[in-house]
């Protein structure tokens, strides 16, 4: 299955988070990696004082199912991402599961689409790099979706994770 994963950090050093759990991410049994976009760095969406945030989208090849890929990515979150942090909001790893093939997904732990993806630059902006045709389920053409998107402050920080 051709999956879709947002990747999310603001920890002070959320570009090594994000090799991190790209190397984990792709370590995994049963899941192979086929695309990696640029980081990118937007300000934090919901304007609470936090740290900017570093956001990449990552594509892989899975024969797991939907919710034993969330227990390996809420375990990688746990196990390298989250450290204790003051302040509340403030993320050292958050992995999301945009797609999942073109399946539509409304379980109690795992709603596929991401319910916020459609509106977020920082999730379609580093999508449409790695997959410029994709069609998302629900919501139409990614070209659609990211001409109407704002950039909303968000920058390109690099060809490679
Ligand atoms: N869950 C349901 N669907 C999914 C899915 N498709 N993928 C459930 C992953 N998890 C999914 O997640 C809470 C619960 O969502 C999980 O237990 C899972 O069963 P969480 O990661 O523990 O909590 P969260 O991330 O704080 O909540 P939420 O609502 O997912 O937050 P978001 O939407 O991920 O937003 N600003 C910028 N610029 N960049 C960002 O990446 N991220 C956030 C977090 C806020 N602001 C941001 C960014
Ligand atoms: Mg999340």
């Amino acid at each position: 299955m051709q999956v879709y994963l947002g990747l999310g950090s603001n920890l002070e050093s959320p570009v090594e988070q994000l090799r991190a759990a790209r190397a984990a991410i792709a370590a995994v049994n049963g899941i192979s990696e086929t695309g990696f976009s640029s980081l990118y760095r937007s300000p934090p969406m919901g304007g609470k004082e936090q740290p900017d945030y570093v956001n990449a989208v990552m594509a892989i090849e899975t024969e797991l199912s939907p919710l034993e890929l969330l227990t390996v990515t809420q375990r990688i979150e746990n196990e390298q991402g989250r450290v204790r942090s003051e302040r509340w909001g403030a993320r050292t790893l958050d992995i999301d599961i945009l797609l999942f093939g073109d399946e539509v997904l409304n379980l109690p732990d795992l709603i596929v689409p991401h319910y916020g993806m459609a509106g977020r630059a920082f999730v379609l902006y580093p999508l449409f790099e790695i997959a410029p045709d994709l069609e998302i389920p629900t919501h139409g053409k990614l070209a659609d979706l990211v001409s109407r998107c704002p950039l909303d402050g968000l920058e390109r920080l690099s060809d490679v994770a």
